[in-house]
């Protein structure tokens, strides 16, 4: 592990935050330092901030003109609100509601926002990213009552709602040559676009404008629609089948969300195939039911209510992850702040059946193990992984981990001791965690840590295999040395012992910029022989894709395109589609 100290999850939020308000980070780096990435990734950069919101006026804080207020309230949107919350009640950072910051007053507020806390708090002030003017505006603002954002509710859903072109004038068959499979949809975060690239020949298909600093994609049952979410919760669907794969409808179903998917049961109790689609919000805390072919919202379903243990009323549960089951017609919903993980049964929605399960907050990202019975999602502050059986319904396990997992959809192959597992790595520690999945053939070790591997440190965002390859790929984009941001490592899972070897990703795209050049998200093409991966630079620098030959871990190819603008996830249309990895 590298010699640094950082607080990952700050770093998660805050490096989206910056990179979305193009603020020049500060490189300078004190002792007990919070680095500039970790500051850019959890903290914040939420679209919130251009929302106008109603202020009351606290007459016990210190005094504040409505300029300053509008100042403090746009820089606590962008830095603070993603780990403090939109109500300021706490989420993985403290609650800082008036009740408990007014008596302690500017000074000693000051001081923790200048200088941070081992707690995790970064240090915005000797970090460079705030001078002393704006921590004395922060220290102020935040003992002022919370703005509160509206509501957006299904009167607002249906004046974003637009069908591009209706499912009666769209193609009846495929009407281009692409191998849709093999298509990869690349997040261009910063443009609020995907680029669709031909996986088979490398070339950018089309460049589709989607929402605000673009977050995942996900693809239908079928295989033929795209539906892509950006973090202003405007959600694009693509249709495939046209003669260049283009944007058909689109929603917008809240004011800032992360996650998308859509209907995948098919069985007894009806064919689900691409008959709907779900988003999860973070502001307002909700789930949205739509229609699979138009987006036309159905169903609002608020996530408020009690956490998990503590069994306290949360205001703003965000909603994380969201898959859909292969078992049952229904979606899986993780529901961040409280720890639960809702079973929404969609066979009818007038009369709508949501199983909770409740585990460990604040729960994030995940993925299916190889059966795809179990959905395994990281609760990331509780530095757990909860296993959730969406057979029959029920907490399978809860199994403790290293420092703040983060799986992203996770990594499944079989270890030669242990059977099936499905792995994850770390934010905040150079730990991979192996987790047994197969209760049946090796009960023994279901659902628990049975082997820890050491990576190169901590700052890992996403690990990934697939069935044909005998490789474990996991990068480290947000480890603040730039040797491991920039690279990937890999293990042979038939020798793991071995260790890693490392790939110089960055390198290998052949960038001329400077700058972060940060490596992300392993993705496997449809065959399962090459692995792609984002060299993500900064909006005004150059990027790239970078494509490895998995066999041979040498490279395969590298595509630079001025139009590839802040590429972070990419997700395979045939993968992502049956849930392979
Ligand atoms: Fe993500 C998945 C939330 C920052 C790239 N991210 C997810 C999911 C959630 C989430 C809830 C799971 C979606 C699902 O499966 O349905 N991400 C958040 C945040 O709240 C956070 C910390 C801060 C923010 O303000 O958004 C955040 N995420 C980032 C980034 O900075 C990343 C690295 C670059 C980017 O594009 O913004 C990033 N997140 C991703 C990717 C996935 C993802 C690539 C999908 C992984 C997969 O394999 O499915």
């Amino acid at each position: 592990m590298t010699a640094l100290k950082f607080n990952p999850l700050a770093t998660y939020a805050a490096l989206a935050a910056a990179l979305l308000i193009a603020t020049p980070l500060a490189q300078a780096q004190d002792k007990k330092a919070v680095t500039p990435a970790e500051m850019n990734y959890q903290a914040g950069g939420s679209p919130l901030s251009t929302e106008p919101m109603y202020q009351s006026s606290n007459p016990k804080a210190p005094a504040m003109t409505v300029a300053e207020f509008e100042s403090a309230r746009k820089i606590y949107f962008e830095r603070c609100a993603g780990c403090h919350g939109v109500l300021r009640k706490g989420a993985t950072g403290k609650p800082l509601t008036p009740d408990l910051t007014q008596s302690k007053g500017t000074d000693y507020l000051k001081v923790f926002i200048a200088y941070g806390s081992p707690a995790g708090m970064p240090n915005w002030m000797t970090s460079g990213e705030m001078d002393e003017k704006t921590v004395d505006l922060m220290a102020r603002y935040i003992q002022h009552d919370a703005p509160v954002p509206p509501e957006f509710g299904m009167a607002q859903m249906k004046q974003t709602w637009k069908v591009i072109v209706p499912p009666d004038q769209r193609p009846t068959r495929k009407m281009n040559n692409f191998n849709i499979d093999n298509i990869f949809s690349t997040t261009l975060r910063d443009t609020g676009e995907v680029a669709l690239i031909d996986g088979d020949t490398k070339q950018i298909i089309n460049i589709v404008k989607t929402g605000y600093a673009v977050h995942i994609t996900r693809t239908s049952a079928s295989g033929r629609y795209l539906f892509v979410i950006g973090r202003d919760a405007k959600i694009n669907m693509i249709d495939l089948w046209m003669p260049m794969p283009d944007n058909v409808a689109e929603v917008r179903i809240g004011l800032e969300a992360r996650s998308v998917d859509t209907s995948k049961y098919k069985g007894k109790e009806g064919d689900f195939t691409d008959k709907l689609a779900i988003a999860g919000a973070y502001w307002p805390p909700q789930f949205v039911i739509m229609k699979g072919d138009t987006l036309e919202p159905m169903k609002i379903v608020s996530t408020r209510g009690m956490v998990v243990g503590t069994q306290e009323y949360h205001p703003e549960p965000r909603v994380a992850s969201i898959v859909a089951s292969h078992f049952k017609p229904e979606f899986v919903v993780n529901v961040k702040e409280t720890g639960k993980t809702l079973m929404v049964d969609y066979s009818n929605l007038d009369a709508l059946k949501v199983t909770e399960i409740g585990s460990a907050p604040f729960l994030h990202d995940g993925g299916w193990d190889s059966s795809k019975r179990y959905f395994m999602v990281a609760a990331n502050n509780s530095n757990k992984i909860a296993a959730i059986d969406a057979k029959d319904g029920k907490l399978a396990g809860l199994t403790e981990v290293g420092k703040i997992p983060h799986p992203g959809r996770g990594a499944n192959f079989i270890h030669p001791k242990f059977g099936p597992v499905w792995a994850t790595g770390h934010l905040g520690d150079e730990t991979i965690s192996l987790i047994g999945t197969d209760p049946k053939k090796h009960k023994a070790y279901a659902f628990k840590e049975v082997m820890k591997l050491k990576g190169p440190g901590g700052g890992a965002l996403f690990i990934k295999s697939h069935p044909k390859s005998t490789h474990l790929y996991s990068d480290t984009p947000l480890n603040p040395d730039p040797k491991l941001s920039q690279s990937v490592v890999v293990f042979d899972i038939k020798n793991l012992d071995k260790g890693y070897v490392t790939l110089p990703i960055a390198e290998w795209a052949g960038l001329t910029d400077d700058g972060a050049k940060r490596v992300v998200q392993p993705e496997f093409n449809k065959a399962g022989d090459e692995v792609w991966f984002a060299v993500w630079s900064a909006k005004n620098k150059q990027s790239a894709l970078v494509i490895v030959d998995d066999k041979t871990l040498k490279l395969k190819a590298v595509i630079k395109d001025p139009r590839l603008i802040t590429p972070t996830g990419h997700f395979n249309v045939h993968n992502t589609q049956h849930d392979v990895y």
